[in-house]
C-alpha cells in the first residue's frame, strides 16, 4: 500500500499548479487558455481534437463535444461509444453528458443504443430542448429526430468478448460481484476567458444489467461546471461514485477555497471517512478552475488514473496520484 503526502500530491503533478498572471481586461476568473484535461490515454487524441476545434474558432462546448467524439468513434476503445462493451444481453447502452459552466445547464442521455456519438446527442438536448436528461428509447428517438442514423455498435471484437463472457460458467456479473472492464472519457476544459465545460461519455460497466445508469450522465456526478468556480469529472465505479455526487462535491470544495488538486483529494478522503471500505473503490477524479489550475487523483494505486493534459500547444500523458 502506498500513501502520499498532500504536498507530494501537488509536486507530482507536472504542470498541475501552473497559474499565469491574469491579463488586464480579462474576467476575474480568467487565466491562460485554452486547457483541456481528459481521462486515460484515449484522452490524448481527444484533447488534441478539442484544441484543434477551438483554435479553428469553435466554442468551448464544440471543442469538448468534438474531442469526446474521437474515442466514441474509435472501435479500439472498448469503454466508450462504438466498440464499447455491451450489457449482459449483448446490447451496447451508452451514457453521456455535457455541462456549460456559463449557463449552469447540462444536456445528458442515458442508456441510448445504436448511436455512436452520445455526447453529440447530449449537446443537442442542451441546445434544442428545455430538458436536461433523456433516457432509453426516448433518447434514441430524439437522436433520430435530430438526424442521427442508427448503427450497429458491436464490433467483431466486442461481440467476441461478450460471447466469451456468456460462455464462461464462472463469469462475473453485476447481480453479485463487480466486473472489471470500464474506462470512460471525462474531459474538463477552460477557454482562458473564464469559461469552463465538463463532458463525459461511456458505455459504462461491461456486462451491466440492462437499464443500468452510471454516474457519467448524471449532472453533479460524471460532470459539473460552473464558471464561478471550475469544472470536474470522474471515472471508475459509477455505482459507488453516484452515491457521493463526485463532481459537484469537488466543485463545492473548490468554491470553499480548495485548489482543484486539494478538492479532488478532499473528495476521496471524505469517501473513506464515511466508509473505510471505499479505500478499495475504483474512483478517479479530474478538476480544473478558470485560472487553469488542474487536479487529478485516484483512490488507490491498483486503479490509477492516467490523464491527458493539453496546455500551450503541448500534450502530456500524466499519472494521477493515488491516496492509498
Ligand atoms: C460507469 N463511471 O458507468 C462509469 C465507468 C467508468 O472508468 O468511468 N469507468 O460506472
Amino acid at each position: 500500500m502506498e500513501t502520499v503526502d498532500r504536498r507530494d500530491f501537488l509536486k507530482s503533478l507536472a504542470g498541475a499548479a501552473t497559474v499565469a498572471a491574469i491579463e488586464p481586461g480579462e474576467a476575474p476568473g480568467a487565466g491562460p487558455g485554452p486547457v483541456f484535461l481528459s481521462t486515460w490515454a484515449h484522452g490524448k487524441p481527444a484533447n488534441e481534437r478539442a484544441a484543434e476545434v477551438f483554435k479553428a474558432g469553435g466554442s468551448l462546448l464544440d471543442a469538448v463535444e468534438k474531442g469526446i467524439n474521437v474515442p466514441e468513434s474509435d472501435p479500439n476503445v472498448t469503454s466508450v461509444g462504438y466498440g464499447g462493451l455491451p450489457n449482459e444481453d449483448g446490447v451496447v447502452e451508452l451514457d453521456a453528458a455535457i455541462m456549460d459552466g456559463t449557463r449552469h445547464r447540462a444536456g445528458a442521455v442515458c442508456n441510448i443504443h445504436s448511436i455512436k456519438n452520445p455526447i453529440s446527442v447530449a449537446r443537442l438536448v442542451l441546445e434544442k430542448t428545455r430538458h436536461t436528461t433523456l433516457a432509453g428509447e426516448g433518447a434514441f428517438r430524439f437522436a433520430l429526430r435530430m438526424g442521427f442514423h442508427p448503427e450497429q455498435l458491436l464490433t467483431p471484437g466486442s461481440l467476441k468478448k461478450w460471447l466469451d463472457w456468456k460462455a464462461d460458467s464462472k463469469r462475473k456479473n453485476y447481480w453479485l460481484t463487480p466486473s472489471e472492464n470500464h474506462d470512460t472519457i471525462g474531459m474538463v476544459a477552460i477557454d482562458g476567458k473564464g469559461h469552463v465545460v465538463s463532458g463525459c461519455s461511456t458505455s459504462g460497466l461491461a456486462w451491466k444489467i440492462a437499464g443500468r445508469v452510471g454516474d457519467s450522465p448524471l449532472v453533479g456526478c460524471g460532470v459539473y461546471a460552473d464558471d464561478n468556480v471550475g469544472a470536474a469529472s470522474a471515472t471508475g465505479d459509477g455505482d459507488l461514485m453516484t452515491n457521493y455526487c463526485t463532481s459537484i462535491s469537488i466543485v463545492h470544495f473548490m468554491a470553499r477555497g480548495a485548489s482543484p488538486q486539494d478538492a479532488c483529494v478532499e473528495l476521496l478522503q471524505h469517501m473513506v471517512k464515511t466508509d473505510a471500505r471505499n479505500r478499495d473503490g475504483e474512483v478517479c477524479v479530474l478538476a480544473i478552475n478558470p485560472r487553469g489550475e488542474t487536479g487529478a487523483a485516484s483512490m488507490h494505486s491498483k486503479y490509477r488514473l492516467m490523464y491527458a493534459l493539453w496546455r500551450d500547444g503541448e500534450i502530456q500523458l500524466l499519472e494521477a496520484v493515488a491516496l492509498y
